[in-house]
């Protein structure tokens, strides 16, 4: 560990409940109109957005001064402003980027989700060598697709500093549904602490943000609830994981600042509407680590778009959004409201909030946090637990140099795991301690140091809203509802089958594909024209949004031939699902996680396209 990183602990200790003020700098509150022919939509009196102005657009990254915390800081922006400018283009146009750096290291601009040919994908060391300090790099590139995508740096660490804009492409054809008002919700989630600090942090201490682990204070309640034996016991077999049952996300609001288009929930972005009016609110997660849980109280959302194509229209009242990923709705209010627009962070340790409302100025009331999520045994790879019989457990890694830890591994006494799993109907408790006998899933890994578990019966879990959602009173979305309107381009069945296990160390901070880092791992090779089933495993106990760049990902959700096309897919603990890519560009594409520091260690492949 370096002198950096305990200096940055103590500045993180003094951060730790410091939130956006609303002290907002001008770059941030209202983007510039410089050089770009862009027009912003989320000027909160705009209404609908300016047409489309042109195909042609200077973009200037450099340094940005914010001030989101009360303290001033530089961000990355394109053209003066963090968000990015808004880039609105129209199918069937041929646009051309001129992109200048005036940074001091090397940038680059990704087009996230977008069909482009590999060179112009703008990853450097894949696609391109990526643009130097004062170069500018011409991308050019015809749009054969329409719908919400978003732009980001894939550069060092200027993602999570701000290099991050939304990117809407209008149909050429026209709009499948009507609305009357066009809103992008940009959520992302700002931190004064250097990344650099952020990841030697993690790697010396995986839980460094997390500091809801259960405490003494939760130690005597749970004693109190269920027994002083139990708990100890419950105690000893978290320790025995290297887990915790409060893991949920790596990084959380005690250093962030959840943002709704670069406005933090003081500052309070405002969307205007009158009432009768149908809103397209297209939602954007650009954050670098947090899935957030997205809702309007008081008003059903209807789900017209994911990952930029439509979908049958879902009426829901919430949904989780990995990283990387876009949701299209349609709200239709006939009050005046206000509503707020409240997207918590999946560990509930913050919200990102907005307002949709009459005027400027108005506030809606902000709904408390849901209680954060428990892991369950069904994250940590043990499928179901009211499936009878067989029950597989799963292979723990041994922990290095932890002394006072219970023995890891088999014979683990776990019917009385203080889980919320153990609690639904038919879930009687389970003796496990024959599992290291049961039969197990197939695999060929094996624990270690960077494969801290292997799931031994990974489910199918497409239908469930995800951890923290079940039985909330409200309708979640869930993978499964998500319908093309129309059936896939590509009827042929795969050729063959990939399988990759996400996995990981969460004590480490180790996080990989098949137990092996970026750079341990040969390429993933598919031949030009091909059709393939990707499988992923995952192994750990989080969520991973993976992103395949340059081709679609059809997630095999049981819709039949409308399978929804996504460029990412969140992958929830425990779970085995697949989708279908048709490998129809060729040259080398990036593939990894979208949780950026899972990325930066090494859950990254190249896929290979020739
Ligand atoms: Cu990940």
């Amino acid at each position: 560990m370096s002198i950096r990183s305990l200096t940055g602990r103590g500045a993180i200790t003094r951060r730790r409940f410091v939130i956006g003020t609303g002290l907002w700098g001008a770059a941030l509150a209202v983007p510039q109109r410089s050089a770009g022919a862009y027009a912003p939509v989320y000027t909160p009196a705009s209404g609908r957005p300016d047409p489309l102005p042109g195909t042609r657009f200077d973009l200037t990254v450099g340094s940005v001064p914010v001030n989101i915390t009360g303290a001033r800081m530089h961000a990355v922006g394109v053209n003066g402003s963090t968000p990015a400018p808004i880039l609105r283009w129209r199918q069937g146009d041929t646009v051309e980027l001129n992109v200048t750096n005036r940074l001091d290291e090397p940038t680059s601009i990704h087009w996230h989700g977008l069909r482009v040919p590999a060179h112009m994908d703008g990853v450097p060391g894949l696609s391109f060598g990526g643009i130097a300090p004062g170069e500018t790099f011409t991308y050019r590139f015809p749009l054969h697709q329409s719908g919400t995508y978003w732009y980001h740096s894939h550069s060092g660490f200027q993602e999570q500093t701000g290099l991050y804009g939304a990117l809407i492409i209008d149909p050429r054809d026209g709009y499948a549904q009507h609305f009357d008002r066009d809103y992008v919700m940009v959520l992302s989630d700002w931190t004064d602490v250097d990344p650099e600090d952020i990841v030697s942090n993690l790697k010396f201490q995986s839980d460094y943000y997390n500091f809801r682990q259960r405490t003494v204070d939760t130690f005597f309640r749970d004693a109190h609830r269920q027994g002083l034996g139990a708990t100890i016991r419950d105690r000893l077999q978290w320790g025995a994981m290297n887990m915790a049952p409060t893991d949920i996300l790596d990084v959380s609001g005690i250093i962030y600042t959840y943002l709704i288009n670069g406005q933090s929930p003081a500052a309070n972005w405002t969307g205007l509407f009158r009432p009768g009016e149908r809103i397209r609110l297209r939602f954007i997660n650009a954050s670098a680590m947090t899935l957030f849980d997205v809702r309007v109280p008081g008003l059903t959302m209807t789900v017209v778009q994911a990952d930029g194509n439509d979908v049958e229209p879902i009426p829901v009242d919430e949904f989780r959004i990995g990283p990387a990923e876009t949701y299209d709705v349609i709200v239709s209010p006939t009050a005046d409201g206000p509503y707020t627009v409240f997207a918590q962070a999946e560990d509930r340790t913050g919200y990102a909030r907005g307002t949709l409302a009459t005027r400027s100025g108005l506030a809606g009331p902000v709904p408390p946090m849901d209680p954060r999520p428990l892991r369950t045994m069904t994250d940590m790879g043990m499928g179901n637990m009211d499936m009878k019989g067989g029950m597989a457990g799963m292979e723990m890694g041994s922990s290095p140099g932890k002394p006072g830890d219970a023995p890891a591994g088999g014979g683990m006494d776990m019917d009385h795991m203080d889980m919320k799993e153990a609690n639904r109907p038919g879930a009687a408790a389970m003796d496990m301690s024959g599992m290291a006998a049961a039969s197990r899933h197939k695999t060929e890994l094996k624990p270690g140091v960077a494969v801290q578990s292997v799931a031994m019966m990974p489910i199918n879990r497409l239908a469930e809203p995800g951890d923290g959602l079940e039985n909330n009173g409200r309708r979640v979305l869930t993978y499964a509802d998500l319908r093309a309107t129309i059936p896939g381009a590509d009827p042929r069945p795969p050729s063959r089958e990939i399988t990759l296990h996400l996995t990981g160390s969460m004590e480490r901070f180790i996080w990989g594909f098949d137990g092996k880092k970026f750079s341990e791992a040969e390429p993933i090779r598919l031949t030009l024209g091909e059709r393939v089933r990707f499988v992923l495993i995952n192994d750990t106990m989080m969520e991973h949004p993976i992103h395949l760049h340059g081709l679609w990902s059809e997630l095999e959700n049981g819709q039949g031939d409308c399978r929804p096309y996504k460029h990412t897919i969140t992958v929830k603990p425990g779970e085995r699902l697949s989708y279908l890519v048709t490998a129809d560009e060729p040259g080398l594409w990036a593939y990894h996680c979208h949780l950026l520091y899972h990325m930066e260690v090494g859950m990254f492949r190249t896929v290979v396209v020739s």
